[in-house]
């Protein structure tokens, strides 16, 4: 692929549930088929990566990283070793980074030579009093960690690179003084991360890019947290395309590595829309990458099931609105309930609940139709949800059609009330509660005519 970004890669960096080895491998391929040229793995919850970094692998781990190495060289992926050591390393031992070589030795002899140390998300401070007697400040003992890890590695192979995560790895312009030392003293050969102005950000410019440069001394390699959903996004899926990186970001920094979510396959939609990213970043138009990217993982048949359905689960650090589409079908009927017009015959009624009945038709598709059965299984939490999401939005207008009729309408509110106690009780979340106000204004109209027959349950519904 030709692209301005030298490296294009995936960074499996996430917390929580990470992949196994037949999902990573599979996302090796595919991203190599797409043009990326590195993975970096280093998903928090892998034990001998972070919490228990100094233990060795067990044989078999080991035996599937030599496997997943050779996948990565056929589809033309660099693949880097990270280790997460910054939890309890001492910065000043000699036993702990004798830890570190062992564990990088140990993929250098399965044909790794790209290897990251990951500072993030770690205290501020010095854990050992050791430490502190013998760095003048954290920045140091961190620069000086890297260097004697970068020197050694290319004492044992000139082929080696090296790679780190700085514990402020985000923000913007003046940055932190911890940044400006690191910076100053890390060895100009280790390239440094950078997520942008947040953690997960809205957009990376250049000129974001080109600050953080400044203070680090070097050109970054963006750190993307798009689309990832670990921690407290855990309830969202991510199937939008990427957006609001500027056409020029490649002018500041090394490359990119996309942070997936913790669902392999379903990653693979934005991973696509990034690859047209990289291929031409000026030209890129995420509407059209999108559908492109819908249609080559889901299929040809599928594409417009899985393409609703992500219309309805778009909030993310890109946007806020889960599902505008739905949204503005709602506000369309509402103001017509707002101009008088009756619920029968209202054209506004009838375009959501043939909106309902599509959605609905899709749901049924991708639970039961669906080549990619990997993609499907990704989404059945989310599909859980929406189905109940349509089945109170279906009885809701059940309701305002038999109140205005005046005729018994008990059946089609308890329908609505238990989907939506499924609704609030489900650990995942999705259109953004774009129903609620249809919800509430037939509740309203419930009430007005018969009094309160059920409190509805408050709980977020976004
Ligand atoms: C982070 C973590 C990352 C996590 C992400 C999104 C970096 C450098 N570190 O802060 O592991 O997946 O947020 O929650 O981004």
């Amino acid at each position: 692929m030709s692209s301005p970004f030298e490296i294009r890669g995936v960074v499996e960096g996430f917390y929580g549930v990470y992949y196994t080895v037949p999902q990573r491998e599979s996302l090796i391929r595919f991203i190599g088929d797409l043009g990326f040229n590195t993975y970096i793995y280093g998903p928090k919850d892998d034990r001998e990566h972070r919490v228990r970094w100094r233990e060795p692998y067990p044989e078999e781990a080991m035996q599937e990283f030599a496997h997943t190495v050779q996948v990565a060289k056929q589809s033309g992926v660099r693949f880097v070793y990270a280790l997460s050591c910054g939890l309890s390393i001492r910065y000043s031992s000699d036993e702990d980074f004798e830890c570190i070589q062992n564990k990088f030795l140990a993929f250098h002899s399965m044909g790794v030579r790209d290897f990251s140390l990951f500072l993030d998300d770690i205290s501020h401070e010095f854990q050992h009093e050791q430490d502190r007697r013998v760095f003048s400040s954290y920045a140091q003992a961190h620069a000086a960690i890297c260097n004697r890890a970068l020197e050694w590695l290319l004492s044992v192979d000139s082929e080696c690179t090296l790679s780190m995560c700085p514990t402020d790895y985000c923000g913007e312009a003046p940055f932190s003084a911890y940044l400006h030392e690191l910076g100053a003293s890390l060895d100009p050969r280790i390239d440094v991360f950078y997520t942008g102005p947040q953690v997960c950000s809205t957009r990376i410019t250049a000129d974001h890019a080109l600050q953080f440069a400044e203070a680090a001394r070097r050109l970054p390699i963006i750190w993307d947290n798009y689309p990832v959903n670990d921690s407290s996004m855990r309830p969202e899926m991510h199937l939008g395309p990427i957006k609001g990186r500027s056409g020029d970001l490649y002018k500041g920094c090394k490359g990119i590595a996309v942070n997936p979510m913790n669902q392999a396959e379903a990653s693979k939609i934005a991973l696509v829309t990034f690859a047209d990213y990289f291929a031409r970043p000026a030209d890129y138009n995420p509407d059209e990458s999108w559908d492109s990217a819908i249609r080559r993982v889901a299929g040809e048949s599928s594409a417009k099931h899985v393409r609703l359905l992500a219309e309805t689960t778009l909030m993310s650090c890109l946007q806020r609105e889960a599902a505008p589409k739905m949204a503005s079908l709602v506000g369309r009927l509402l103001d017509s309930q707002r101009e008088g017009l009756k619920v029968q015959g209202n054209p506004a009624v009838c375009e959501l609940s043939d909106y309902l009945t599509e959605l609905d038709e899709a749901c049924y598709h991708i639970v039961n139709r669906m080549d990619n059965l990997e993609l499907r299984n990704d989404l059945l939490p989310w599909i859980e949800v929406l189905e109940n999401w349509i089945w109170a939005g279906r009885g809701v207008l059940e309701v305002l059609e038999l109140l205005e009729r005046g005729k018994d309408y008990s059946n089609a509110l308890r329908a609505v009330k238990d989907a939506l106690d499924v609704v609030s009780k489900h650990p995942k979340r999705i259109t953004g509660g774009a129903l609620k106000p249809l919800v509430d204004y037939c509740m309203k109209q419930v009430e007005e005519q018969h009094g309160k027959l059920w409190v509805l349950s408050t709980e977020p519904w976004s």
